[in-house]
C-alpha cells in the first residue's frame, strides 16, 4: 500500500508531458525513461477539415469559452461519442499505463526486494560470517579449555593412579606392621615367660649361693685360725732357720781352715820343681822353654793366691796367657759384678779370668792384646792391640787399648780407652738404659758398643739377635761367632 503515493506521482508526470506533447508521450521515473505512441482518432481530422478539432488533450468536463453554443445537437452527439471513444482509449491506456507502472512498480519492488534481500543477506552473511569466525575462537577456545580439562583429568587420573599405589603400599605396609607387631607381641610374651622362668631359677641360684657364701664364711674364719697357728710355727721355725745358718756359716769356716791348712800342706810337699807357679805370665814360662799350651798357675804380684791360667803356647809366636775363651756356650756369661771381678769358669775350657787379675796382670808391664775369633762357617780373623790394660776397681776397670791392627775389620770393634766395665748389678756405661741387661754378659759397654765377647753363645741357624757375641766390624751384627779368645802377652814378647 505505500506504492500508492509514488504511482500517483507517475500519473500526475504521465497527464503533464500528454498535455505538452502530441502522439509521443513519455514517462520519467527515476534514471529510467519511458515513451509512448498513442493511436489518431480516425473521425477527427485536423483544423482545416472541420469546424471541430480533436486533439489528444486530456478530457476537459467544461466545453471551451470561444465554441458556439449554437452548434447542432447530432453533431455535438457525434463529437461526444468520439470524445468518449477517445476518453475511452485514453482510460484503457491509461488502465494500461497503470498495468505497465504496476508492472514496473511491481518488478522495481522486486528488484528492490531482491536487493533488500540480497543486502539482507550480504548482512546476514557478513553476521554469519562474523559470528562462524566468532564461533571458531570459541571453539578454538572450547578446544583450548577441553585439552586443559583433559589434561587436568589424566593427570587427576595420574594422582589418582599414584594415591590409590601409595594406598596400597601403605596398606601393605601397615598389614606387615601389624604382622610384626604380632609378632613381636609374641616374642614378648615368650620372653616375659623364660624371664619369669629364669627370675624363679636365679632366685634358687641366689638362695643356693647365700647357703654357699654363709658356708665360705664359715671355711674362712677357720682358715683364719689356721693361719694364726701357722705363722706361729713359721716364727719357730725361722728361728731355727738362723740357727742352721750360723752353724753353716761355722761350717764353711771350718772347711776354708781345712783347705788353707792343706794347701799349706802341699806347698811344703811339693818339690822345688814346682817353682813354675811363680811365673807371673805365659810368655815367662814359653821364655822358660815349655812350649805346650795347656793350664799352668800364675802366681801375680800382690795377690795372696796362684792362679791358673790357660797358656797359649803356638797361636801368633805363643807366650799368651788367656783372659777369655769361649768355644761351646757351655758356660753361662751374664754375671754379677763380683763373679767378673774374681773370675769364673774352667780355665782349660770357657771361662773369664777376672777383673783383679787382668788388672793386676796388665798393670805390671806393658802388654799387647789379641783377639781370636771364629765364625760358624769356620772363618777365622783376630784383631791385635799393641798396648792393652784395664784399670783397677776403684775405677770400674777402665778399658785402655791401642794401636789397633788385624783381619777381623778395617775399624775396631773395641770400645775407645777410657770405658768402663758394666755387669747387669753395675750400670757404668754411657747409655740411659743398662747395655749389660740388654746386651747380656759384662762388658766395657760404651752406649753400648760394637762389642760384647760376653754376650749369649747362640747356636744353629737363625739370625743373632742383640744380646749375642758381637764383634761388629768383622761382618757386622748377624755373623755367628762360634769361639772367642782374648789373651795378653808382654809387648816386648
Ligand atoms: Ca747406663
Amino acid at each position: 500500500m505505500g506504492h500508492l503515493p509514488t504511482v500517483h506521482y507517475l500519473l500526475l508526470s504521465v497527464v503533464f508531458t500528454m498535455a505538452t506533447e502530441r502522439q509521443q508521450y513519455q514517462v520519467q521515473h527515476g534514471r529510467c525513461s519511458y515513451t509512448f505512441l498513442l493511436p489518431e482518432v480516425e473521425h477527427c481530422g485536423t483544423g482545416t477539415e472541420g469546424p471541430f478539432k480533436v486533439s489528444n488533450s486530456l478530457q476537459r468536463d467544461t466545453p471551451s469559452h470561444a465554441e458556439p453554443s449554437n452548434v447542432p445537437f447530432t453533431w455535438q452527439e457525434g463529437k461526444l461519442e468520439a470524445l468518449e471513444n477517445l476518453t475511452e482509449n485514453n482510460t484503457q491506456w491509461l488502465q494500461k499505463l497503470e498495468n505497465y507502472i504496476q508492472e514496473n512498480v511491481r518488478s522495481e519492488l522486486e528488484e528492490m526486494h531482491q536487493k533488500a534481500i540480497h543486502s539482507q543477506t550480504a548482512t546476514m552473511l557478513e553476521i554469519s560470517s562474523s559470528l562462524l569466525s566468532h564461533s571458531m575462537v570459541q571453539s578454538q577456545k572450547l578446544t583450548d579449555v577441553e585439552m586443559q580439562v583433559l589434561s587436568q583429568t589424566r593427570r587427576l587420573e595420574e594422582q589418582l593412579q599414584e594415591y590409590l599405589h601409595t594406598t596400597s603400599r601403605l596398606e601393605k605396609h601397615v598389614l606387615r606392621q601389624a604382622s610384626e607387631s604380632a609378632q613381636l607381641k609374641e616374642k614378648n610374651r615368650l620372653l616375659e615367660q623364660r624371664f619369669a622362668e629364669m627370675e624363679v631359677r636365679h632366685q634358687k641360684e641366689l638362695n643356693a649361693l647365700q647357703q654357699e657364701k654363709r658356708s665360705l664364711q664359715d671355711l674362712l674364719e677357720w682358715q683364719g685360725r689356721l693361719v694364726s697357728t701357722l705363722e706361729e710355727g713359721l716364727v719357730l721355725s725361722s728361728h731355727n732357720s738362723t740357727q742352721l745358718q750360723r752353724q753353716q756359716a761355722d761350717l764353711t769356716d771350718s772347711v776354708q781352715q781345712l783347705m788353707a791348712t792343706v794347701t799349706h800342706c802341699n806347698e811344703i810337699s811339693r818339690p822345688p820343681k814346682d817353682d813354675m807357679t811363680h811365673y807371673r805370665d805365659c810368655a815367662e814360662i814359653n821364655r822358660a822353654g815349655i812350649t805346650h799350651s795347656g793350664v799352668y798357675n800364675l802366681r801375680l804380684p800382690n795377690m795372696p793366691n796362684s792362679i791358673k791360667v790357660f797358656c797359649d803356647m803356638t797361636s801368633h809366636g805363643g807366650g799368651w796367657t788367656v783372659l777369655q775363651h769361649r768355644q761351646n756356650g757351655s758356660l753361662d756369661f751374664h754375671r754379677s759384678w763380683t763373679e767378673y771381678k774374681q773370675g769364673f769358669g774352667d780355665p782349660a775350657g770357657e771361662h773369664w779370668m777376672g777383673n783383679d787379675f787382668i788388672h793386676t796382670l796388665t798393670k805390671a808391664k806393658d802388654f799387647s792384646l789379641l783377639v781370636l775369633l771364629q765364625d760358624s762357617e769356620g772363618n777365622k780373623a783376630h784383631s791385635h792391640y799393641e798396648h792393652f790394660h784395664i784399670e783397677g776397681e776403684e775405677k770400674n776397670y777402665s778399658l785402655h787399648a791401642h794401636r789397633f791392627s788385624g783381619t777381623a775389620g778395617k775399624t775396631s770393634s773395641l770400645t775407645r780407652s777410657g770405658t768402663m766395665f758394666s755387669t747387669k748389678d753395675h750400670d757404668n756405661d754411657f747409655c740411659s738404659c743398662k747395655c749389660a741387661q740388654m746386651a747380656s754378659g759384662g762388658w766395657w759397654f760404651e752406649a753400648c758398643g760394637a762389642s760384647n765377647l760376653n754376650g749369649i753363645y747362640y747356636s744353629g741357624h737363625s739370625k743373632v739377635p742383640y744380646n749375642g757375641i758381637k764383634w761388629y766390624y768383622w761382618k757386622g751384627p748377624n755373623v755367628r761367632v762360634s769361639m772367642t779368645t782374648m789373651m795378653v802377652r808382654p809387648s816386648d814378647f
